[in-house]
């Protein structure tokens, strides 16, 4: 499930994307001031979806996020419209959101842009897993053609996909045994667990019976007795419990079946997308985890490409539940206005004698030398955004990964290339 931008009004033409942006979503941008408005789709089959923006001001109906607003069981609350939020966005549904850019999504004083994102908040792991994040930058006022103009910008998204989180993981296993009839993986799931898509209305044909040959310890029988038979309870969706019946054993052991009585609390319209989403995850045990950049892996990415001397801005963001290092072979970056430079005379293929520095790196091709400081490092906190600015003065092609090691063991590694002089196939900055 990703998002992706349409160019006209029947949503079938798809705006283009840079393919090293993968599994991101468009980058949305403004300036300091705008408004931003956003026609949102779902165009899933079962699943819920919405837009919750990182970094821009919302009002309640746009904040995008789908969580209970009443914790007493059984009780349904009619919240007045004004505080009532959009719930999830039913598959063939569709919202206005309106965001506004204020100035503290702005950037710092003298720096030309600032970088935020958006991303899912039906149920945030089992949405994110799924894929559903995008990024966001905002631009001082009057900065923004100037400053694509004149930079390379390049989002970068470190997210440890793990599918068994995602709210697609039970179409994922029905998928791969359909593909693989001889294939016996310990995955859970009925195949139909995921809801019925149908928006608020309950669904009264759901078949979504927890697989026999879930392994023990996954599915649980349900030993739940309760009559309450108030409104909520009876509107819930046959399929949606079923599938919460199987919920197995996630990334941080079992959780046990979810107790689906204990979820009435509040409006329907909240919980019940939640329990759709909540409910197509955990249905695939031994689902991969893939430590991803933008979605790519070991350094299958297209390559982020930039000419020598060029001025780069990355919009780091990192989601998920693990923390990231930023970390770059070949150029050093600023941050905040403090510098984490590369001093390079590696401008040009011919030898250059080393400089002095903290390190010294010997390219591959054992003809230029290139002195790199040991700090070009940036830690980035689930959910935390950086703007990090490079001068391209490196030339080779260097990787930029994530520098917690076992992630860069499992695959957090990416390339980018800086061009070298005269060498360079990109249309030229400022043209
Ligand atoms: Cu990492």
């Amino acid at each position: 499930a990703l998002y992706r931008g349409y160019t006209d009004a029947t949503f079938s033409t798809k705006s283009p994307q840079p393919p090293w942006q993968g599994t991101l979503g468009p980058t949305l941008r403004s300036e300091v001031g705008d408004m931003v408005e956003i026609m949102f789709v779902n165009k899933l089959s079962k699943n819920y979806a919405t837009m919750h923006s990182m970094g821009l001001a919302y009002s309640k109906y746009d904040e995008g996020s789908d969580y209970p607003n009443n914790t007493a069981p059984g009780q349904q609350v009619n919240l007045p419209s004004a505080e009532a939020v959009p719930p999830g966005i039913a598959p063939g549904d569709c919202v206005v959101y309106k965001w506004f850019v204020d100035d503290n999504a702005g950037p710092p004083a003298g720096q030309p842009a600032a970088a935020h994102s958006y991303h899912s908040y039906v149920a945030l792991q089992q949405d994110t897993n799924a894929g559903l994040i995008g990024a966001q930058i905002v631009y001082a006022p009057g900065q923004m053609a100037p400053t694509m103009a004149n930079y390379r910008e390049f989002p970068l998204l470190y997210m440890i996909y793990n599918e068994m989180d995602s709210f697609l993981s039970g179409q994922n296993a029905a998928a791969l045994q359909s593909k693989n009839p001889s294939y016996s993986g310990p995955w859970y799931g009925s195949g139909s667990g995921s809801g019925s898509g149908s928006g608020a209305a309950p669904s009264g044909s759901g078949s979504g019976a927890p697989s026999s040959g879930a392994p023990s310890g996954g599915a649980k029988p349900n030993t739940n007795t309760n009559t309450n038979t108030n409104n909520a309870h009876s509107r819930r969706s046959p399929q949606a419990a079923a599938g919460a019946q199987s919920y197995g054993g996630g990334e941080g052991g079992s959780y046990g079946a979810i107790n689906t009585d204990t979820l009435y609390s509040g409006n329907y319209s909240v919980w019940h997308p939640q329990l759709v989403n909540l409910a197509g995850a955990n249905q695939f045990m031994g689902a991969p985890s893939f430590y991803s950049m933008n979605g790519y892996i070991f350094a299958n990415n297209p390559t982020y490409e930039m000419c020598l001397n060029d001025k780069v801005i990355w919009y780091t963001m990192a989601y998920g539940s693990m923390s990231h290092v930023f970390h770059m072979h070949g150029n050093g970056f600023y941050y905040n206005g403090v510098g984490m430079p590369s001093i390079s005379e590696c401008s040009l293929p011919p030898v250059v004698p080393p400089n002095i520095g903290l390190a010294i790196l010997n390219l591959s091709s054992g003809r230029c030398w290139l002195t790199v400081r040991s700090s070009s490092f940036a830690g980035i906190n689930d959910g935390e955004m950086k703007t990090l600015y490079m001068n391209a003065t490196g030339a080779g092609k260097w990787q930029v990964i994530c520098h917690v090691h076992m992630h860069q063991t499992m695959g957090m590694v990416n390339n980018y290339q800086v061009h070298f002089a005269g060498q360079c196939p990109l249309p030229a900055l400022g043209s």
